[in-house]
């Protein structure tokens, strides 16, 4: 059993964007899947943006981590939904997915100062709400594995089993007083029963709880707004975000906003909250910028950054919100507009594309570790193996299929994890 640390920081380890990403329209109640499917995608753009998300970061903070895409199409998933080329092109799609790039919801993770054991916990989401993303835990698993080897320091666990649905850190927060200290996990669920699926079930997040040895009076369990998850939200993470002691929120986050506040602070006496009002940015504007689908960052200087999408700049609402937050003097101090539109017109902003892990990076696989050598060789291989477009019609077929088996396993090669393949 370990203490926490000085050495504990937060990495943020970023899906690498697979050279299946295509728009099929697969994830009911996120509003820009549905919106662009059948459009043409760009895997090489998507995953160059991707790339350059992560040296700004790596600029930043000075620690970076990736996680590696998953093998694509899945031949085990066809073969068990019998595709034969006469099926639903959706349910075709789902065997090509490169939905493993949003890795907020590879797993949950409670760093060690939160466990009894003092060891850092994951739990691979189980994502059984939507099909395609239902095949990933196990390959996300392994990955984990290798990546929080060093059992010592991690726990890995299996994930929640079903029916309990369980979407990973996009339902959950943390709130502490710095990375290194116990902090306040808060689990956030939804009812079913909307127009919508409630992806995040409330026994899955207090299973999860236990199972990371969690102190119950440091832990918090809050209901979804279901009107925020009919009008999109279909991940908490699409209308909040906490770091250190500031929860950044929209006003309609929660089922009980007030309760949820007081019961946060509760447990977590230091608690900021930054509200946005409906008045200044609409539910569905939010949703349809990803204000909150945000990097909230604490950089070295101690200072916040918000990390945004570019589409927060392009609303008069949101930017106009932003420029008055900042000439107030609140926590949050910068904010970093980042190009991730390949990622955003599949409902995955620059929040869904990272998965925070507080650590100690010595302790880490340095394989999954980014340097600035290491995101040039990241670009050469996708500049050189990913395809330029995926139109619909290529989807299934044998020539697609041989440049994403192909493109993957060169930069398995590239990056010394030929093991994953
Ligand atoms: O699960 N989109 C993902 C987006 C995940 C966003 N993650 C977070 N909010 N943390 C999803 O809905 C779309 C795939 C398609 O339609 O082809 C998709 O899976």
């Amino acid at each position: 059993m370990e203490q926490s640390g000085t050495s504990l920081t937060e990495i943020n380890f970023d899906g690498v964007v697979g050279p299946s990403h295509n728009y099929a329209g697969l994830s009911l109640g996120n509003i820009a899947s549905a919106s662009h499917a059948g459009d043409p995608s760009y895997p090489r753009a998507a995953a160059l943006q991707g790339v350059a998300k992560m040296r700004g970061n790596l600029a930043r903070l000075g620690v970076q981590g990736f996680l590696l895409p998953l093998p694509r199409p899945n031949h085990a998933l066809a073969q068990a939904l019998a595709l034969d080329g006469t099926e639903p092109p959706q349910l075709r799609a789902a065997a090509w997915s490169a939905s493993s790039m949003w890795t907020a919801n590879a797993a949950t993770v409670s760093p060690a100062p939160d466990t009894v054991d003092r060891r850092c916990h994951l739990t691979p989401a189980n994502l059984v709400t939507m099909l395609h993303r239902a095949q990933e835990w196990p390959d996300t698993k392994r990955q984990l594995a290798i990546a929080f080897g060093d059992t010592k320091h991690f726990a890995v666990h299996d994930a929640v089993p079903p029916t309990f649905g369980d979407e990973g850190a996009a339902n959950h927060m943390r709130l502490c007083e710095s990375h290194a200290a116990p902090g306040v996990e808060v689990f956030v669920y939804g009812r079913p029963g909307g127009r919508f699926p409630a992806r995040q079930h409330e026994q899955a997040s207090r299973l999860v709880a236990r199972a990371h040895g969690l102190d119950p009076a440091r832990t918090v369990f809050i209901e979804q707004n279901p009107e925020a998850i009919a009008a999109g939200a279909f991940h908490n993470d699409v209308v909040a975000v906490a770091n250190g002691r500031v929860l950044f929120t929209h006003a309609e986050a929660f089922a009980d906003q007030q309760g949820a506040y007081d019961a946060i602070r509760a447990a977590f006496p230091a608690l900021e909250v930054v509200e946005v009002p409906s008045s200044a940015v609409s539910l569905q504007e939010a949703i349809r910028t990803y204000l909150f689908n945000a990097q909230l960052l604490t950089l070295p200087s101690g200072e916040m950054a918000l990390i945004v999408p570019e589409e927060c700049r392009e609303s008069a609402a949101v930017w106009g919100w932003v420029e008055n937050m900042l000439a107030t003097n609140g926590p949050i101090r910068q904010v970093i507009p980042v190009d991730v539109r390949q990622s955003m017109a599949n409902g995955g902003g620059p929040a869904c594309l990272r998965l925070r892990v507080v650590c100690d990076p010595a302790h880490v696989d340095p394989r999954f570790l980014l340097n600035e050598a290491k995101a040039d060789l990241l670009e050469a291989t996708i500049a050189a193996h990913w395809p330029l477009q995926i139109d619909p019609s290529d989807i299934g077929t044998r020539v697609l299929a041989d440049s994403v088996i192909a493109a993957r396993l060169a930069l398995l090669e590239a990056l010394d994890l030929a093991q994953l393949g």
